[in-house]
């Protein structure tokens, strides 16, 4: 069985939350055989935010995008699976819901730059997965298990 286990961050943003989005996005990453290994429901605090989005601070929407980020509950999470930073990327569609295409989830679910109802790390930023897991959750917060079905997902 050739699981590559590669291990990332996900969120469900504050309008990805309101708007119930929470469960249709869960099942579509469990799904497409990706598996949950960190999940905490939590409201993000300013400081949080600003390090999170650290590398936004120049641009001129970071402060929308930290009020926005804080305006409400979201689900950071954690997911395993081959490839599993590109994947959810692919499956989250581009930054603007009005440019991602539809079959993903910000093509399906959303209209606007500022509401794009995911977050998921950038697999070009080798970094990135580390560094914003660490931001959410510690080590004891992972759990370690086999999926029942890794046999029929990975051959
Ligand atoms: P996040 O980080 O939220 O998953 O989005 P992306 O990784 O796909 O895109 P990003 O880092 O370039 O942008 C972060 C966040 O800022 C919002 N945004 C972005 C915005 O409000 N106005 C803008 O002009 C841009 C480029 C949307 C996502």
């Amino acid at each position: 069985m050739a699981v590559e286990d590669e291990r990332t961050f996900v969120m469900v943003k504050p309008d990805g939350v309101h708007r119930g989005l929470i469960g249709e996005i869960i099942s579509r990453l469990e799904s497409r055989g990706l598996k949950l290994v960190a999940a905490k429901f939590m409201q993000i605090d300013r400081e949080l935010a600003e390090e999170h989005y650290s590398e936004h601070t120049d641009k001129p929407f970071f402060e929308e995008l930290i009020s926005f980020i804080t305006a409400g509950p979201v689900l950071a999470m954690a997911w395993e699976g081959a490839d599993a930073t590109r994947q959810v990327r692919r499956m989250m569609g581009e930054t603007d819901p009005a440019e991602a295409a539809p079959g993903t989830i910000r093509g399906d679910f959303g209209l606007d730059l500022g509401r794009n109802v995911i977050h998921g790390a950038d697999h070009e930023d080798v970094g990135a997965n580390e560094r914003e897991l660490s931001l959410f959750f510690e080590p004891a917060d992972f759990v370690d298990y086999e999926r029942n079905d890794e046999t029929w997902l990975y051959e």
